[in-house]
């Protein structure tokens, strides 16, 4: 049970650091149990949940992503410490290392940049359900939970900042802005390699658009980020509506972190049929009608909603 200051903290920042939630165990767990589905020993997992960068030494597993044949527009110094590329605005740092970055690696784990839907594996899908973790998200949110869609953040040895952005701008078939994300550390995060940030208390600025970020996200505002350096195991939990980004990892160790994104149960779903095909296609429904369709956590259904 989270005590009153933990509470007061999450209402206050809109996202809460806890501890120590999965044992040494269950992270090597999870951890062995990625290599082996990257490395397409596991039976029933699609290729397509996998994204792997095309270099030297990569996996035969997964979906190749290519290098960008043509160079994206530099970006610009937004504030002493955060880059501007059109309306994306992010931590400086990462743009010493792309040759690295698509360089050969050792290690076919280090190829990866991204794994999703996890939930549907035997080993690791109890994981979306465990207690120590849906007890806080019961907390902070609802006690009726449906699991929205996960993902593992791969960011590889030298991979770039992550932009800032509110998980909410692209859950808009949800009426609700009152969803969470559990960023479960599935390797240390450091300052140095990348841990996330946040801008505290943004949460209550309510939706903002991406052509008015830039406009927002001032050098004041910015000076109020805050890293969340992390041990493997420890979670940090952040409303969908809480500002946050990565920096870049500018060391030649992985940092995955495994994001669960829980939406209250009570939450309508409004998607168009367009948003009801995607969410079918990236597997975040069980069937393709979403209303009553994304896999229920901990709690009851209500009709008309997710
Ligand atoms: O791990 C990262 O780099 C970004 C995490 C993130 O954006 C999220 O969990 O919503």
């Amino acid at each position: 049970m989270l005590t009153r200051v933990q509470k007061k903290h999450y209402d206050r920042d809109g996202y809460l650091v806890v501890r120590q939630v999965l044992t040494s165990n269950e992270v090597d767990l999870i951890r062995t149990r990625l290599e082996q589905i990257v490395l397409g020993t596991v039976s029933g997992i699609p290729a397509d949940l996998v994204t792997v960068r095309d270099v030297p030494g990569r996996g035969s597993f997964g979906n190749v992503s290519s290098r960008p044949t043509t160079s994206p527009e530099p970006p610009q110094q937004h504030t002493a410490t955060h880059l501007r590329r059109g309306t994306q605005v992010f931590p400086v740092g990462g743009e010493p290392y792309a040759e690295q970055l698509w360089g050969p690696v050792q290690n076919p784990l280090d190829a990866v940049s991204h794994l999703r839907v996890l939930r549907q594996d035997e080993v690791l899908g109890p994981f979306v359900r465990h207690p120590k973790i849906v007890d806080v998200v019961a907390e902070l949110m609802s006690p009726n939970i449906k699991l929205y869609y996960d993902q593992v953040f791969a960011k590889p040895p030298y991979g770039p900042a992550n932009r800032y952005h509110q998980d909410s701008v692209f859950w808009n078939f949800f009426a609700s802005k009152n969803l969470l994300t559990a960023w479960i550390a599935i390797d240390n995060a450091t300052v140095e390699n990348g841990c996330v940030r946040y801008i505290p208390g943004s949460h209550e600025f309510g939706l903002i658009d991406w052509d008015h970020l830039p406009y927002l996200l001032t050098g004041d505002v910015l000076a109020g980020e805050r890293m969340t350096p992390l041990d493997a195991g420890d979670v940090v939990f952040h409303h969908s509506l809480t500002l946050h980004c990565s920096g870049p990892n500018p060391t030649p160790q992985r940092r995955w972190g495994w994001a669960l994104h829980y939406v209250p149960a009570e939450a309508r779903y409004i998607g168009t049929p367009q948003d009801d095909a995607h969410l079918w296609k990236i597997h975040a429904t069980d069937r393709p009608d979403p209303h009553n369709g994304f896999p229920l956590v901990r709690g009851r259904e209500f009709p008309g909603c997710v």
